[in-house]
């Protein structure tokens, strides 16, 4: 059996002009090109079948994102243009912590109010990118929902940053979050969500905090070296219903697989624990070695270690597509990870 690969070319037309790193505007790490190079390395691999993506399922959409969010998103190129302005939209203006709630007009006002960085610009195309990925964390669940043991979407922009009313780090509405929900929408009662990029998935945690049914693991660098900076540490552990479903696994910058395979085996147990019936992953391969903007040393002979292990809880897998910054090698490793899983 072929493993389905869910692509939708709109994503794409996303293609923000530049980022702010260490106080420099610098070109945007998170484009097109890093699409295109996974595409063409799975294309070319026997193993795997593109697919299109099912549309988008707006109720599916509602259940992890705020209505107010979405129409956001939805009206904010049309409403930046409106104002006037003409570069990416982009906030310039951000609540400090404990400002009152106040009703904002402006979108370069209701942008700041909805993300908690300066990585997600959006442009005349953002939004049909960001609904087409989507689209394909969704459709890489339904194909598990429907039997598939392993279904990989292809997803850009990355989502697991996005929480339920904001978005930031190049992540705008959360693929993996919707990948989960669509499982249980298909009648699963447990389902996990590992998390191994580089990154902490914070979006992913907070809208899963307080929730029984989704346990939430991720391994990633320790947040009081690298972004996101605000979430990610290990007192971490969810929230009312969901104490005990969130579970961080900060490693040094500098890890390799030496230090990176005990805390995937502490997740892997930890996961068993909770015993769901499916399991998320987001796939980052931004812990290569070579990455640009990233610290963990992994080799690409390691993504097939980390899929082995993680295909050793014997779970129908639905893997989206995270961070990778490094484009030269991100096709072999995301290949290299999904055969890995596949035990191929
Ligand atoms: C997204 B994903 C760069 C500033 C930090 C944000 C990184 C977002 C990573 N010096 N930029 O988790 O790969
Ligand atoms: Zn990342």
């Amino acid at each position: 059996m072929k493993i389905p690969v869910y692509w939708d070319e709109r994503q794409l037309l996303h293609d923000p002009q530049a980022e702010l790193s260490d106080g420099r505007l610098v070109p945007y790490a998170e484009s097109p090109a890093r699409a295109r190079a996974v595409l063409e390395v799975l294309t070319a691999s026997a193993r795997m079948e593109i697919r299109a993506p099912e549309p988008l399922d707006e109720a599916l959409l509602h259940r992890v994102h705020d209505a107010g969010y979405i129409a956001l998103l939805r009206g904010a190129w049309a409403d930046w243009l409106k104002e006037g302005c003409s570069g990416d939209a982009l906030a310039g203006c951000w609540p400090v912590r404990g400002r009152r709630d106040v009703k904002l007009t402006r979108v370069q006002a209701r942008l700041g109010a909805a993300c908690f960085d300066a990585g997600t610009p959006i442009t005349a195309h953002t939004l049909a990118a960001v609904e087409a990925a989507a689209a394909i964390g969704v459709s890489a669940a339904g194909a598990v929902a429907q039997g598939a043991g392993l279904a990989f979407g292809l997803c850009r922009p990355p989502g697991h940053h996005a929480g339920r009313d904001y978005m930031g780090g190049y992540c705008y509405l959360n693929n993996a979050a919707l990948a989960a929900e669509r499982l249980l929408a298909g009648g699963l009662q447990r389902v996990a969500v590992l998390d191994v990029d580089y990154h902490h998935g914070n979006g992913t945690q907070d809208v899963f905090y307080a929730r029984p049914d989704v346990f939430f693991a991720s391994i990633h660098s320790d947040p009081s070296t690298d972004f996101p900076y605000y979430w990610g540490r290990v007192d971490e552990t969810g929230a009312g219903p969901g104490l005990g479903t969130t579970l961080n696994l900060p490693l040094p910058r500098g890890t390799q697989w030496a230090g990176y395979a005990p805390a995937l085996e502490t997740a892997l147990r930890a996961i068993k624990g909770f015993a769901p019936q499916a399991l998320v992953i987001s796939y980052g391969a931004d812990t290569f070695e070579e990455d640009p903007i990233s610290r963990f040393e992994l080799k690409t002979s390691d993504y097939q270690r980390m899929g082995a292990a993680i295909a050793e809880l014997n779970l129908p897998m639905a893997v989206v597509m995270e961070g990778g910054y490094c484009i030269g090698a991100l096709g072999a490793n995301t290949l290299t990870f999904l055969e890995g899983l596949a035990q191929l």
